[in-house]
C-alpha cells in the first residue's frame, strides 16, 4: 500500500483519545462534570487574561487545550507491557521516562507513553501513564504464584487489535477503515468490567497484599483508572469542585501557585466505590465493591533542566519535611520553601533552570535583513531584543506527585515499605525497548529552536549550540 493511503499516527491518537474520553464520560459521570468545570474555568481564565491567551496561541497550545488530557492504566505482566508498547506506537506514542513507585510503597514501576515530537505534541499531546506490577514485591509466595497464574491466563487485547497492530508494523501504517477499526478494538483493552475474574475471597487475599494488586489481577483488563484534563487555573478548579458535587483530595500535588508555572500541579477526586460481581464460590454471595476509578486535573508549566529539577526536588523535600513538624498548613510551608525558586522568566533562563523555545523577533529579522552586526551569543541576541524565548511545556509526570495520587486513592492504611531497588533494566527488558530520556527531549527541542532561529537570522548552522554558547562562525 502506498504510504499516502496511511492515516497519520497523530490522527489515530486524536481519534483514540476522543473515543476514550467519551467512553470514560459514559462510565464515570463525575468525569463529565469535571470536564465541564475545567472548560468553564479555562474559558474564564482566557477571557480575564488576554496576555495568557496570546502566549498560548503563540506557543500553539490554544488549540490543543480542549483535547489535552492524560490517562493511566496498570498492567499485570511483562508480555502485556511489551504489546501495549506496540499498540501505542501505532498512535505515535512512545515510552518516555522511568518512574519507580516502590519507593512510595506502591508495588509497580511505570513509564509514560506520549508523542515526542513538537508537531505531534501540538496536534494532540495525549499521554498514558502506564504501570506494571512488580510481582516480586508480593511477599507471600503462594499468593505470588496465584497472581502469576491468574495474569498469565488473561488476554487483554482483542485478536483484531493484535492483528491490526501487527499489520501496521508490517505495512508501515493503517488505512482509514483499518484506523477506525483499530481505535474501536484498542478501546476494549481500556474498558471497565463489572464482572471480576476471581472470587470474592481471592479478591480479599489480593486486596490484603495491596489494594493495587487486587485492582490489577481481579479483572479481564487494565481498565483506564482516570483521565485528566489540563486546566489553566487548578486552584479555581479545586475550589469549584465541591459546588459541582465533587470531593477533591486535600492538597494539590507539585509546586505551589506561582507567576511562572513550573512542571506540573495535580489534584484529584476520590475513587468511587463500584459494585462488582465476583465469580461464584461455594459459600457466600458473589457481590462486592471495588474502588479504583477517579478523576484528576492538572496544570502544566515549563519543563525544568537537570539543575532546575534538582532545586525543585530539594525544595519539595524541605516543604514535606517541614510540614510534618510545623503548625502552619502545607500550602503555606510549600510557598515559603519555593521562595528560593526564581519566579520570572528572565532568571529562570539566565540561571539555566528551565527549557525555552527560541525564535527571532521582528526586530531581529529586520536587523538581519539590513546586514546589521548581530551579538555573537544567545544572551546577547536576547539582550538586543532580537531573540525571544518561550517556555517549553513539561509533558511528563512527577514521581512524588504520582505517589500522592496513588496514595490518596488507596487510603492511609496502605503505606508499605518495600526494600526493593528500582529496576529500570527489568522494565526495559519487558518493554522491549529503552525509554526516552525526557531531559534529552526537552534539550533537543530547545536546540532545534535555536538552529531554526539561526537559519532565519542568516547566521549559519552549528552543531554545538547551547543557551550561553557562542554562535559558531560559518567556515
Ligand atoms: C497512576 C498515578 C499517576 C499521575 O498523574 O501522576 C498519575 C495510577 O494511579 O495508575 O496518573
Ligand atoms: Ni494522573
Amino acid at each position: 500500500m502506498p504510504a499516502s493511503a496511511h492515516v497519520a499516527p497523530d490522527e489515530i491518537r486524536d481519534l483514540f483519545s476522543r473515543a476514550l474520553s467519551e467512553m470514560y464520560r459514559a462510565e464515570v459521570p463525575q468525569y463529565g462534570a469535571l470536564l465541564d468545570l475545567v472548560a468553564q474555568v479555562n474559558a474564564g481564565a482566557l477571557a480575564e487574561d488576554p496576555a495568557l491567551r496570546s502566549a498560548l496561541a503563540c506557543r500553539g497550545e490554544l488549540d490543543r487545550l480542549s483535547v489535552e488530557r492524560h490517562g493511566a492504566i496498570r498492567l499485570g505482566t511483562a508480555a502485556e507491557l511489551f504489546t501495549i508498547r506496540r499498540l501505542f506506537a501505532v498512535m505515535g506514542m512512545h515510552p518516555v521516562g522511568y518512574y519507580d513507585l516502590s519507593v512510595a510503597g506502591v508495588p509497580v514501576h511505570s513509564t509514560a507513553f506520549r508523542p515526542v515530537e513538537d508537531a505531534a505534541l501540538g496536534r494532540n499531546p495525549f499521554r498514558v501513564f502506564t504501570s506494571v506490577l512488580r510481582l516480586e514485591l508480593i511477599e507471600d509466595a503462594a499468593l505470588r504464584a496465584e497472581v502469576a497464574r491468574i495474569l498469565s491466563a488473561r488476554r487483554i487485547f482483542t485478536p483484531r487489535a493484535l492483528a491490526l497492530t501487527q499489520g501496521a508494523e508490517t505495512a508501515g501504517g493503517l488505512d482509514h477503515a483499518q484506523a477506525e477499526e483499530f481505535v474501536r478494538e484498542a478501546l476494549e483493552t481500556f474498558r471497565w468490567h463489572r464482572d471480576a475474574t476471581v472470587t470474592l475471597s481471592t479478591y480479599k487475599a489480593l486486596h490484603d497484599a495491596h489494594r493495587l494488586v487486587a485492582d490489577i489481577a481481579s479483572f479481564k483488563g487494565p481498565h483506564i483508572n482516570h483521565l485528566t484534563p489540563r486546566t489553566l487555573d487548578i486552584d479555581a478548579v479545586q475550589a469549584g469542585m465541591p459546588k459541582h458535587g465533587i470531593a477533591p483530595k486535600a492538597v494539590i500535588e507539585g509546586p505551589p501557585r506561582r507567576k511562572c508555572a513550573i512542571l506540573l500541579r495535580q489534584t484529584s477526586f476520590k475513587a468511587l466505590d463500584e459494585p462488582i460481581v465476583f465469580k461464584a464460590e461455594e459459600h457466600g454471595s458473589g457481590d462486592g465493591t471495588h474502588t479504583a476509578r477517579f478523576g484528576e486535573i492538572e496544570q502544566r508549566g515549563v519543563a525544568l533542566t537537570r539543575k532546575g529539577r534538582k532545586l525543585y526536588d530539594t525544595l519539595l523535600a524541605t516543604a514535606r519535611r517541614d510540614a510534618q513538624s510545623m503548625a502552619s498548613d502545607y500550602d503555606t510551608v510549600l510557598a515559603e520553601a519555593f521562595q528560593a525558586f526564581p519566579d520570572n522568566w528572565r532568571d529562570l533562563r539566565e540561571q539555566g533552570l528551565a527549557f525555552f523555545r527560541y525564535s527571532p523577533t521582528e526586530a531581529g529579522l529586520a536587523a538581519a535583513a539590513s546586514g546589521q552586526m548581530l551579538a555573537p551569543t544567545v544572551d546577547g541576541l536576547v539582550a538586543q531584543g532580537y531573540l525571544r524565548f518561550d517556555p517549553i511545556i513539561y509533558e511528563d509526570f512527577l514521581p512524588v506527585s504520582a505517589a500522592g495520587i496513588f496514595q490518596s486513592n488507596l487510603g492511609t492504611d496502605e503505606q508499605r515499605n518495600y526494600r526493593a531497588r528500582s529496576n529500570r533494566e527489568a522494565f526495559e527488558d519487558a518493554l522491549g525497548a529503552k525509554v526516552h530520556d525526557e531531559l534529552e527531549l526537552y534539550a533537543q527541542a530547545e536546540a532545534l529552536s535555536l538552529h531554526q532561529a539561526w537559519a532565519q537570522l542568516g547566521i549559519g548552522h552549528g552543531s554545538s549550540l547551547n543557551r550561553h554558547g557562542m554562535i559558531p562562525t560559518a567556515h
